[in-house]
């Protein structure tokens, strides 16, 4: 490896940088890497503008139409490197019991010797001839005490203009972090060091992948992938698997969770935090428009993935989106799933994995009912409709993204920026199911909701890469990102619940919900997005002590006289079909709660499997 040194290298920081750690740690990095160049960013636009017409220079990215999409971009990625890699993603705590069944686990010296200090170590000269940005970044609101800082190092540009989006990045961050401020190192790299002379891919990736997670001393390394998840550190690396360590330490809680607020009629205010897995819905919900007949009700949205969730002094439990933006699945979106997503994306977007538009625009599976006659594909191939119905092709890949910045969005809550955060009403859990989990029930304690979110189950989509559609547990849709043992991490809801109602505060009610029924034509039975506004009235119904409902095995669901229907055609029948317990077909689920509890066994809080006996005595009765 040449020494950087010996290649002109700026190992000293810039003047304005006053951390004396933070200096000696890039440095130390850029040795390592052998990176070419270090740059500091400072997130100003001008350096965007700059990072974006180096992308496009470099053609990872293509400049769209202005007049159609203002200032916005198409990136198309490596077709190897379209989704987060759970497979290649590691929890490498001291012990193997704190990763637990459900985490990869190795030894963290093992892993150090492989990524960093071993002779053949992968981070070696891995950013030879590239350039390594210093990225500084917060999650959640500058200066809020539930707010937590990292820096990401990254040799990719394509990151650093998503992190400015996705998070408050840049100088203010550095300057907050003063002389010796706490951060969370994140070091990433696409694993593609380019010779002298060599050149450059449009989209430099490794085939050897690696999402590392040392959670006892909180850092992150990712090797190989430029991709989502893989990539974006302060996303599911940080804010949810380093952060839920931290969160356990701390007593809060980091989850999967949009955050939304929504106004009644009477101008009474709640906000839900809700749990679904990736691609099923989150952005969508967090952004419903009310149906018709709903005139008064307000959705605005605090965050469409996670939430950072601390107690506070006043008995409640406080929320804040760490992000500052939406890294959300484009497929299915239009003005009829989420019109406000729509005008958010407009202008200053960054696609990632969408189609081109003879004009110059973009375009998706399900984006208008006729696609255009002619487009280039997410592989830079022409498609038609024609070929499209001949060989299958998707013209977007269906994990296909936009980048945007939260300030885009119509429905954005004023509060969505609020250092102090917003006091949750009410918790929802809810996978993607064609059978067998009820349209909505609240759990009838904390306990039996804890239950609900550690049972939950769903369908696997486009977002992980690896088989699609199977059911899998996937409890309260962290299965990828409890950066811990899933069973403590049961444990860690449950003494939440009980710390608040000890100390005499407001405990949220929680709710399964699920949208994904099919009939037996395959169809979803529910017609959902905006829709889903009458579970939502029922749930605020339910919080005001107002709303009816009948207790099933489950929990309490509405019955059909609970909901309103105006201006849906929605008849018993059908409503019967999307929340009616199968008593056999829920024998069999329990079936696959046992396996998750008989698999998470050595921690498992005592009780889950004694809610199981209680649901299991209602089914049989
Ligand atoms: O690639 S991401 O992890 O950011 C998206 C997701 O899977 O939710
Ligand atoms: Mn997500």
């Amino acid at each position: 490896m040449n020494h950087p040194a010996m290649h002109g290298l700026r190992l000293t920081a810039p003047a304005h940088v006053k951390h004396a750690r933070l200096a000696s740690w890039v440095a130390e990095v850029a040795a390592l890497t052998g990176a070419a160049d270090v740059v500091w960013c400072d997130g100003s636009a001008e350096e965007y503008k700059r990072m974006c017409d180096l992308l496009v220079a470099a053609g990872t990215m293509k400049k769209l139409n202005p007049e159609l999409r203002p200032n916005s971009y198409l990136a198309l990625s490596d077709p190897s490197d379209v989704a987060r890699v759970e497979d290649r993603t590691y929890i490498c705590s001291e012990r193997q019991e704190d990763a637990g069944p459900t985490n990869n686990w190795m030894a963290p010296a093992e892993m150090r010797a492989l990524l960093q200090t071993g002779v053949n170590a992968l981070f070696k000269g891995c950013m030879q001839g590239r350039t390594m940005y210093v990225v500084p970044f917060s999650m959640g609101p500058l200066g809020s005490h539930i707010s937590h800082i990292g820096v990401e190092l990254t040799d990719s540009p394509y990151v650093v203009i998503s992190m400015r989006t996705m998070t408050r990045m840049g100088k203010a961050v550095l300057e907050l972090l003063g002389t010796d401020g706490t951060f969370v190192p994140c070091v990433h790299t696409v694993g593609a060091p380019l010779q002298s002379g060599q050149k450059d891919v449009a989209w430099p990736c490794n085939k050897t992948k690696y999402i590392v997670h040392y959670p006892e001393t909180h850092e992150i390394w990712s090797y190989g992938s430029g991709y989502g998840g893989n990539a974006l550190l302060g996303k599911k690396c940080f804010a949810l698997r380093i952060a839920s360590n931290m969160g356990r330490a701390q007593g809060w809680l980091a989850e999967h969770m949009l955050i939304l607020g929504v106004t009644t009629p009477a101008g009474k205010k709640y906000h839900v935090a809700a749990a679904f897995p990736s691609a099923c819905g989150k952005t969508n919900f967090s952004m419903l428009v009310p149906p018709q007949g709903y005139e008064g009700w307000k959705v605005t949205t605090i965050g469409d993935d996670i939430a950072w969730i601390k107690p506070g002094a006043d008995g409640r439990l406080h929320a804040i989106n760490p992000e500052a933006g939406y890294f959300g699945v484009a497929p299915g979106t239009n003005y009829h799933t989420n019109p406000n997503c729509m005008d958010s994306l407009k202008r200053d977007v960054v696609f990632t994995n969408v189609a081109l538009t003879d004009d110059g625009d973009v375009w998706w599976e399900g984006m208008t009912d006729t696609p255009p006659a002619h487009l280039i594909d997410w592989q830079g191939k022409d498609w038609t409709p024609q070929i499209a119905k001949e060989t299958g092709a998707k013209a977007a890949h269906p994990n296909s993204r936009f980048t945007v910045a939260a300030t885009n969005n119509p429905a954005l809550d004023p509060e969505w920026d609020s250092t102090t955060g917003v006091a949750i009403d009410a918790f929802i859990v809810g996978g993607r199911r064609s059978t067998t989990v009820p349209l909505v029930a609240e759990a009838r304690d904390w306990v039996e909701g804890v239950y609900m979110g550690a049972t939950m189950g769903s369908e696997t989509t486009a977002a992980i890469a690896g088989q699609q559609g199977v059911v899998r547990r996937d409890p309260f849709a962290m299965i990828a990102f409890a950066g811990y043992n899933m069973a403590d991490y049961f444990q860690h809801w449950l003494n939440v619940g009980d710390k608040l109602a000890k100390a005499g505060g407001k405990v949220p009610h929680i709710y399964c919900v699920n949208w994904f029924r099919k009939g037996a034509d395959g169809k979803f039975i529910w017609p959902g997005y905006g829709d889903n506004m009458r579970v939502l009235e029922w749930i605020v119904g339910r919080i005001e002590g107002k709303a009816g409902g009948a207790e099933n095995a489950f929990g309490v669901s509405p019955r059909y006289e609970d909901l309103r229907w105006d201006g849906l055609a929605f008849s018993k029948e059908q409503f019967q079909s999307v929340i009616g317990i199968d008593r056999s077909a829920w024998q069999q689920e329990m079936v696959l709660h046992q396996e998750l509890f008989t698999q998470l066994t050595f921690h498992l809080p005592s009780e889950l499997p004694a809610t199981k006996a209680r649901i299991e005595q209602r089914l049989a009765a």
